[in-house]
Parts: C-alpha cells; sequence; structure tokens
C-alpha cells in the first residue's frame, strides 16, 4: 500500500509541474508486442493507402494508424491501465471516459520535424481536464524519435499563443521565450512505461534515426461532466470487453462495427470541444496538412 501511495503521490506531483507524469514498468511486454507485431503488418497498407494521415506534413513521415481495434487485441493494462486510471481519477475525477484512440508512427527516413503545438487547438479551460495516455510500444530515446516535451506548459498559456486558429502550433516568440526559463527534452522512456499527459502540454513529434517503425498508442480521457462528443466504434465482441472494463466508461457509437470490420479504415476525427463538429464552419483542423519549418521548431542557441 505504501508502495502504492507513494507512486500516486509522485505521479500527482509529477503531473501537476511538468503536466506529464512518466511511470514504468506498468505495462506487460506481452500485450506491447502482441500490438506491435499486429501494427508493424498493417504499416505498408496504411502507408500505401490514399488516405494516409500524415501528422505536420509528408516529409517528416509521422503517421497515425488506428490501432486493432479486435477483442484479441484489446489488453486492459494499455487501453484502461489501472495505475493510469488511479492517477486520472485523482486528476479529473471518477471513472474517467475514453473516447478516442489512435498512435503515431515516426516512420524511418523521415525530414525535419513537427512544429512545437499543443493539441489542444481550440478554447479550453485553464485545469486540467482532457488527458492522453501514451504507450510506446518500445523504449524510446533520442535515437528513435522519443517526443519533446516542453514541461509546465500545460499553465498559463491559451488558443493567443498559437500561431493558427485551429491547430496548436506555438508561436515562435512564446516558444524561445518560454526555452530560456525552461528548454524542451526528449526523455528516455523504457519499454513497459505508460505516460499521462494534459492535452495542454506543449511537445513536438522528432525524426527517428533508426530503421525500425517507432510506434506510440494514443487514448483519449476527460470526465464524464466534459461530455465527450467523440466516439469508439468497435466490433460487438471488442466493445463487450471494453464496456466490462470497471474502472473507465468506454464511449462508443450506438451502433457496434461489424465483426470483420477494417479498422484501419476507421480514422477518428478530433474534437475537442463540448459541441458537435460543425463541418461546414470554420473550426477544421489542420493538422496534417501543413509542413513545419524552422520557424516551428526549437533549437538551442
Ligand atoms: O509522434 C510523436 O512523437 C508526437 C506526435 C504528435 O504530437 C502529433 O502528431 O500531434
Ligand atoms: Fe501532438
Amino acid at each position: 500500500m505504501a508502495r502504492c501511495g507513494n507512486i500516486l503521490a509522485l505521479g500527482l506531483t509529477q503531473f501537476h509541474k511538468n503536466g506529464i507524469a512518466i511511470i514504468e514498468n506498468v505495462v506487460a511486454h506481452s500485450s506491447l508486442d502482441h500490438i506491435r507485431r499486429r501494427m508493424l503488418k498493417d504499416l505498408p497498407r496504411n502507408l500505401a493507402s490514399p488516405e494516409v494521415h500524415y501528422n505536420h506534413g509528408k516529409t517528416h513521415r509521422n503517421v497515425s494508424q488506428t490501432p486493432p481495434l479486435l477483442a484479441d487485441y484489446l489488453h486492459e493494462d494499455i487501453w484502461a491501465n489501472r495505475v493510469a486510471v488511479t492517477l486520472m481519477e485523482h486528476i479529473i475525477g471518477p471513472k474517467p471516459q475514453l473516447s478516442f484512440a489512435t498512435s503515431n508512427i515516426a516512420v524511418p527516413g523521415g525530414q525535419g520535424r513537427q512544429a512545437v503545438h499543443s493539441d489542444y487547438y481550440c478554447d479550453h479551460h485553464n485545469f486540467p481536464v482532457v488527458l492522453e495516455v501514451c504507450v510506446f510500444l518500445d523504449t524510446v530515446d533520442r535515437n528513435n524519435g522519443s517526443t519533446e516535451i516542453w514541461p509546465g506548459t500545460h499553465h498559463g498559456y491559451t488558443k493567443e499563443h498559437h500561431t493558427f486558429a485551429d491547430m496548436g502550433w506555438i508561436r515562435k516568440s512564446v516558444f524561445e521565450k518560454r526555452a530560456q526559463i525552461c528548454p524542451p527534452i526528449q526523455p528516455v522512456i523504457p519499454k513497459g512505461s505508460l505516460c499521462v499527459r494534459d492535452l495542454r502540454m506543449w511537445h513536438a513529434g522528432m525524426p527517428n534515426y533508426t530503421t525500425v517503425p517507432r510506434i506510440m498508442l494514443g487514448f483519449i480521457f476527460s470526465p464524464k461532466w466534459f461530455g465527450s462528443r467523440m466516439r469508439l466504434k468497435l466490433p460487438g465482441a471488442a466493445r463487450t470487453i471494453a464496456e466490462s472494463w470497471k474502472q473507465v466508461e468506454v464511449l462508443c457509437e450506438a451502433e457496434s462495427a461489424k465483426d470483420d470490420m477494417d479498422y484501419l479504415n476507421f480514422a477518428q476525427e478530433m474534437n475537442l470541444t463540448q459541441k458537435e463538429r460543425d463541418w461546414e464552419g470554420k473550426y477544421v483542423p489542420k493538422h496534417g496538412c501543413i509542413s513545419a519549418g524552422p520557424d516551428d521548431y526549437w533549437e538551442p542557441a
């Protein structure tokens, strides 16, 4: 018990100070390897698809890929990890809702890097509400594209500091100033860890200099009162498993997907507002369409 108490106290301290808590040794390697094998097998088909979703431009080769949404792959220690959920419950309240699942793959051979950005591209409350659990399927470091993170940037910044209305990229003058107080880091994160981060915290996808794709799964949680408008689409058997987890509430579309669903073609749209998306209106995140240039990222002097 004491040990659990310590982890919780440490995790909460890290989270509130930095906007991210990294917890080691909480995911079974067998769960990670199982999903990793399948995703590596899916990757060529994802890259060949006309619908492939590149983040921050094509040349950087950071792609989103839907993880396998099949019953066998719904490992609870990844999708609804109890240590992560306990930490989240102490931040955003009981039984967080899971409404979005995706991944980012840093494909070898990419040029450049991502812009310094907050994933919270729109107006938000000034306290922690939307959290992401990130799970790397292998150890990450500077060499294979550990995400650059900007500790403490979940506080004190808003949409006012963004370059574009709906992308979350941070103005150069703002991140240059921040770097003088607290420069970013690329942490080493051992396999079996997970990260709980505040969606407001700045970060940037980095190059993968190895020949092995770096895969990071991302699961978005929010409190019930927030009323996330996003929904997962799971086939019946997977949905039954997800809905059996007592510690979280998994939000699914009203109708389950067919058992032979091609999950690679189901890319969820991000909506971090409390309203339905206005498909006709001006609010369309253009995250995937524009390449980041040197004015969008930070380099030490
Ligand atoms: O792949 C990564 O390390 C980060 C990706 C990311 O932040 C994004 O696409 O929004
Ligand atoms: Fe991001």
